[in-house]
């Protein structure tokens, strides 16, 4: 882990680089005002395989917290955006529906994110970006099920203004990143999908998410500074290709 910048007592430690997952974390820390510092993750040069960080994610993904004032006061660690987004949420009481009927609305989408849209849009990327000659197959499938889900959020979003109803949740914010980011890479067209489109830009109107947005900048020009230093033994490492793929 590298360039960690000392903050005071209350302050969340996030473990973090400028991806989705990582952005819908801070989108939420910063609609609940809730201070945090990052400690950056370089993962082109396998701080995510480090014991200290396997310690607190033996997964090795970001993002993690680390939260000092945690249910019993203690410091809690929680890795799994989705977790984290559900923790953070019933620690401030906010983005979250009390009601069981409605929360359990909200929580199918943010499943839905979890287990279908990151995967799908992650792989899709991988592909287009980074498959090596002959990946047509992988790449459309994934393209494929990534432009499905665009069509899925868009019947939902075309009868409600938030995913879950009425109300912006942790089920937006987990949401939203993936298509602020990739809807392009992945040729998908907001002009298609109006109410998509909609609900892209009234999220990406929120000051909170526009504050995001103005540090993503800086992060990403980080993490492309990381990347660019990357040997070619850690790209193969991040990938599970070369010496480090399980392969009969
Ligand atoms: N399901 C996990 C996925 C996390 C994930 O894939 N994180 C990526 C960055 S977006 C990562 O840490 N990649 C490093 C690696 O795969 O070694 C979550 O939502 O937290």
């Amino acid at each position: 882990m590298t360039n960690a910048v000392a903050g005071p007592g209350k302050v969340i430690d996030l473990y973090g680089l400028s991806s989705p997952n990582v952005m819908k974390v801070v989108i939420l820390l910063e609609e609940a005002g809730l201070p945090f510092r990052l400690l950056p993750i370089d993962i082109w040069a396998g701080d995510q395989f480090s014991d200290d960080f396997k310690a607190l994610n033996p997964n090795s993904k970001a993002p993690v917290i680390v939260d000092p004032d945690g249910p019993d006061g203690a410091p809690f660690t929680v890795f799994e955006s989705g977790a984290i987004l559900v923790y953070l949420a019933e620690k401030v009481g906010r983005f979250i529906p009390a009601g069981p009927a409605a929360r359990y609305a909200m929580l199918q989408w943010l499943m839905l994110q979890m287990a279908s849209i990151g995967p799908m849009y992650g792989q899709a990327t991988h592909f287009r970006r980074s498959g090596p000659p002959g990946s047509e197959y992988s790449l459309a499938r994934y393209t494929t099920e990534a432009r499905r889900l665009a069509d899925v959020l868009e019947v939902c979003l075309s009868q409600a203004a938030y995913l879950a109803g009425d109300d912006y949740s942790i089920a937006d914010m987990a949401t939203y990143p993936w298509i602020a980011l990739y809807h392009e890479p992945n040729g998908i067209d907001l002009n298609t999908l109006p109410s998509l489109k909609r609900w892209s830009e009234a999220i990406a109107a929120r000051p909170a998410v526009a504050h995001v947005h103005s540090l993503w900048a800086e992060w990403a020009q980080n993490d492309q500074t990381r990347r660019g230093k990357a040997s070619s033994d850690g790209f193969d490492r991040l990938f599970g290709r070369g010496k480090y793929a399980r392969v009969d």
